[in-house]
């Protein structure tokens, strides 16, 4: 099968993580497909591991390959996917392939296993548990093979060497494709060796697009750099400099980019602020990224993420926390309720970037030009002739004449309030308000006003 980047100009990803498949749909058709998102990403589909609704984190203990799990049942996903369809926005499943389960006993489907006994799919022997050894913190530096063959978390090791298991997990991908899914994020690529998943994706029907969760750390023997021929690599170390950046002074990202010791080059790699795991680690952590508790701040950094060129932005949203292992609101045993964006139990983040998920498509292929920034924090800069957007990371507005490139005309502010008017010599005076965000691009309404009288038709 053969996997393809999503090409230039479409729109970026929105993670709504933990979201119900009904309200998925619904999103798809009110919002997401408007706004003009290219795909939604959901949280794993097979039925897994219960916990009754007390964690988040039982749906990444697969217990079968069925579509009964804690987010609805095969009906409800079908219906989402033909009305995500029907909004032009495409569908990625969280794929989780690499193991089967820690603990547990009974699955949302009401389905009896043990951790290395899954009657009718997996038995003892086709895990790689003899002798079983579990990853050790060092073993990320010190030893490859145990990372890939040893269990993360004391999750069952699937052996992804065996043509039985391969064919099984690319069964199951290739009932999800026959549905009408469109792409994956495949949970823990780091720990299935590269040729196991290549021989994976070769059983592939269809062009799923594939993006894998490949965290990049410091002279770790597992590299990003060995899965790029696989699919696209997620990247972590945009999530981290963002929130160095956003915390520190955001005029050093005049020369963002790969140089900045990214992990993956930008035609390959998914771009986030955060997801689910960064948002829950602490601050004090190296690898803690922002998060919407940090508010106009985790905003602003988003706003940079849909504007500079890198990479193929994620938008996350899902539920609020305090408690880091709580589950999303749900009921009858832990299936989880409809997504309600005003009951302050869910962040609804995607829906405050609606409008930059607009630049974002409008300035595809352009480069950055007209850069300003005050020495501090505030930063401004264009698209090519077809967006320009101001950052202010601080806590005093600022007004000034910047020069945007863009046609004479008035432009809707897409990241905020209010409308920015450019003169004939391409500069306009605006203000950005403390810790806020202007951004205009061509096609961003209002239609800009002719800088001549037009003609009379003869
Ligand atoms: C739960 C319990 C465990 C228990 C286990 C089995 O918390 O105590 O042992 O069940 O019974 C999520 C949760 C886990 C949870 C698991 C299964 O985070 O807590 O375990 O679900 O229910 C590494 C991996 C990376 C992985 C992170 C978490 O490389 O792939 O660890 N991320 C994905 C998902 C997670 C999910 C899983 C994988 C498992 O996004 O949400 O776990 O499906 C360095 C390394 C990284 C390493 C990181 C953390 O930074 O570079 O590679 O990430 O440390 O160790
Ligand atoms: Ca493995």
């Amino acid at each position: 099968a053969v996997q393809a980047a999503p090409p230039a100009g479409t729109g970026p990803i929105v993670k709504l993580w933990s979201w119900n498949w009904n309200s998925v749909a619904r999103e798809c058709t009110d919002v997401l497909g408007p706004a003009g998102y290219g795909a939604v990403q959901v949280s794993p589909p097979h039925d897994s591991m219960s916990k009754g609704g007390s964690v988040w984190w039982d749906v990444y203990q697969p217990a079968r390959y069925t579509l009964t799990s804690k987010f609805g049942d095969e009906n409800a996903f079908k219906n989402m996917i033909d009305a995500c369809h029907g909004a032009g926005v495409k569908v990625h499943v969280d794929a989780v392939i690499n193991h089967m389960t820690g603990q547990g006993s009974t699955s949302y489907g009401g389905y009896s296993f043990s951790k290395y006994d899954y009657p009718g799919l997996y038995s003892s022997w086709d895990f790689r548990n003899s002798p079983s050894c579990v990853i050790d913190d060092e073993d990320y530096k010190k030893n490859g093979w145990r990372v890939q063959n040893c269990e993360l978390v004391s999750l069952a090791d699937l052996d992804t060497g065996s043509g039985y298991v391969r064919d099984q997990i690319a069964g199951w991908l290739n009932r999800l494709t026959a549905l009408g899914v469109d792409g994956f994020r495949i949970d823990a690529a780091k720990h299935i060796h590269p040729d196991d998943l290549a021989a994976i994706k070769a059983k592939l029907t269809g062009s799923p697009y594939l993006h894998l969760e490949v965290i990049y750390g410091e002279g770790e023997a597992v590299q990003p750099s060995q899965y790029t021929g696989i699919g696209d690599v997620h990247e972590f170390v945009f999530g981290r400099k963002m929130k160095e950046q956003f915390t520190g002074q955001i005029k050093w990202l005049r020369t963002f980019g790969e140089s900045w010791g990214l992990s993956v080059p930008g035609d390959r790699a998914v771009t986030f602020v955060d997801n689910h795991d960064t948002e829950r680690k602490d601050a004090s952590k190296n690898d803690a990224t922002l998060n919407y508790k940090y508010g106009d701040t985790y905003k602003l950094a988003n706003v940079f993420m849909l504007a500079w060129p890198y990479g193929t932005p994620r938008v996350y949203s899902s539920f609020t926390w305090t408690d880091k292992e709580a589950g999303p609101p749900s009921a009858n045993g832990g299936f989880v309720t409809d997504t309600d964006c005003g009951n302050g139990r869910w962040t609804c983040f995607h829906r405050q970037m609606t409008g930059m998920v607009g630049f974002h498509k409008a300035v595809a292929g352009t480069a950055v030009a007209n850069w300003y920034d005050n020495g501090d924090n505030l930063i401004a800069f264009s698209r090519g002739n077809k967006g320009w957007v101001a950052i202010n990371n601080q806590s005093g507005s600022l007004t000034r004449t910047f020069t945007t490139g863009l046609p004479a005309g008035t432009y809707a502010n897409v990241a905020g309030s209010g409308s920015v008017t450019v003169g004939s010599d391409g500069t306009a005076n605006v203000t950005v308000p403390a810790r806020s965000a202007v951004a205009v691009h061509v096609g961003g309404g209002p239609t800009p006003t002719p800088t001549a009288t037009p003609s009379p038709t003869v």
